[in-house]
């Protein structure tokens, strides 16, 4: 045979094979066969040093025409091969969305969740924006500013999670209450300021009333003038609510925090009637958050001046507000993940809480 018979052969042997590469395995097994180091169209390369001069230029030029040859007819079979896999995984993966959702499946909306869209949507309409913050904060935010110093004795009560100490002494946290996120605020924006702050917190502790992380919502209101009638009004608007009752009494009781001075405690009237709470009704009375008008110092550390500017501050446990509404009796299964829980206490997803369409309906 001629040597550019013996070229044609290699190319027409070598194009059928490539023609009938399945897939690209297959395909860069034909490669490697003909166009490889080791290939034979290499072999065919390293034969051209033992032909007479005027013989190996002209093979020497077939030769590389034939790589070419290959390498096109290659990288167009390559290209049809990758269209088909694509056209294989997107008829496999269509989806039907005529077709109705798996009952099993249904998932539900957490009362946590819930409770705390429900909140957001009460406050918004009271004219508050929402506001979010780290987890992971530092002694200033979660303490320091917060009127908290470091002998302070609510330190302990705070319960608090470190992270390990750096090597300049400082240790970072996972906060203990959203307050840091107002904290932020003040710094971030001149007032006035009406903010609430939903978000989980932590403290390492864990009984039968505690979980390790909670959730909280705080707020935060701060104007030239705002004053304890404020505070009153804005909670009665917001447990009136809540509770979706125009009847729920409230009592406001002194108490004490580092950040708010005077500081009160609000509790609403509820019954007991067969270990079920009703609020709204009865002469119990049930505690159900915590308040006050914000403490000059915290003031001065979110950089403003108290002979200036005055607000007030509360905290809520989301959490509670959970139990309390839809009468789930135990807070540990709350973070258990629990599916059979979940569908029992759990909201539908389209049930979202709007003051014209109802909270809860
Ligand atoms: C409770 C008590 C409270 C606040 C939280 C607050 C935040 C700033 C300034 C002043 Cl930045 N106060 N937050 C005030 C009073 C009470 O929470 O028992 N919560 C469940």
């Amino acid at each position: 045979m001629s040597g550019q018979d013996e070229l044609e052969k290699l190319e027409s042997e070598a194009l059928a094979a490539i023609g009938a590469a399945a897939d690209m395995r297959a395909l860069d097994a034909v490669r490697v066969k003909y166009l490889g180091k080791k290939g034979l169209v290499s072999a065919q390369m390293k034969g051209l040093g033992a032909l007479p001069p005027e013989e190996r230029k002209e093979r020497g030029r077939l030769l590389n025409e034939l790589r070419g040859a290959l390498e096109q007819a290659i990288a167009e079979r390559r290209a049809a091969l990758e269209k088909q896999a694509l056209e294989e995984k997107l008829a496999k993966e269509r989806v039907d969305v005529t077709l109705p959702a798996r009952p099993e499946e249904e998932g539900a909306v957490h009362p946590v969740s819930h409770v705390w869209e429900e909140v957001v949507e009460i406050f918004a309409d009271l004219g508050f924006s929402v506001a979010e913050g780290p987890h992971i904060e530092t002694d200033w935010y979660n303490f320091e500013a917060l009127n908290i110093p470091p002998e302070h004795p609510a330190r302990q009560e705070h319960d608090t999670f470190y992270f390990h100490e750096k090597a300049d002494g400082t240790r970072k946290l996972l906060r203990t209450h959203t307050s840091p996120v107002q904290i932020h605020t003040m710094e971030a924006q001149q007032p006035p300021i009406r903010i609430i702050a939903p978000g989980r917190t932590f403290r390492c502790d864990s009984d039968q009333t505690h979980t390790p992380m909670f959730h909280q919502v705080e707020a935060l209101v701060i104007d030239r003038d705002t004053h304890m009638g404020h505070l009153k009004w804005t909670l009665e608007e917001f447990c009136k609510a809540f509770f979706e009752t125009e009847n729920v009494k409230m009592r406001f009781r002194a108490s004490h925090f580092p950040f708010t001075e005077p500081s009160m405690e609000v509790d609403i009237n509820c019954s007991w009637e067969g270990g079920q709470v009703k609020v709204g009704e009865g002469d119990d009375w049930l505690e159900i958050l915590g308040s006050g008008m914000v403490h000059p110092n915290v003031l001065r550390a979110g950089g403003l001046d108290p002979d200036e500017w005055q607000g007030f501050a509360f905290g809520i446990g989301l959490d509670r507000l959970a139990m309390l509404k839809y009468g789930i009796p135990d807070l540990r299964a709350f973070f258990e993940s629990d599916i059979r829980w979940l569908r029992h206490y759990g909201f539908s997803a389209l049930q979202i809480p709007t003051l014209s369409g109802g909270l809860s309906a």
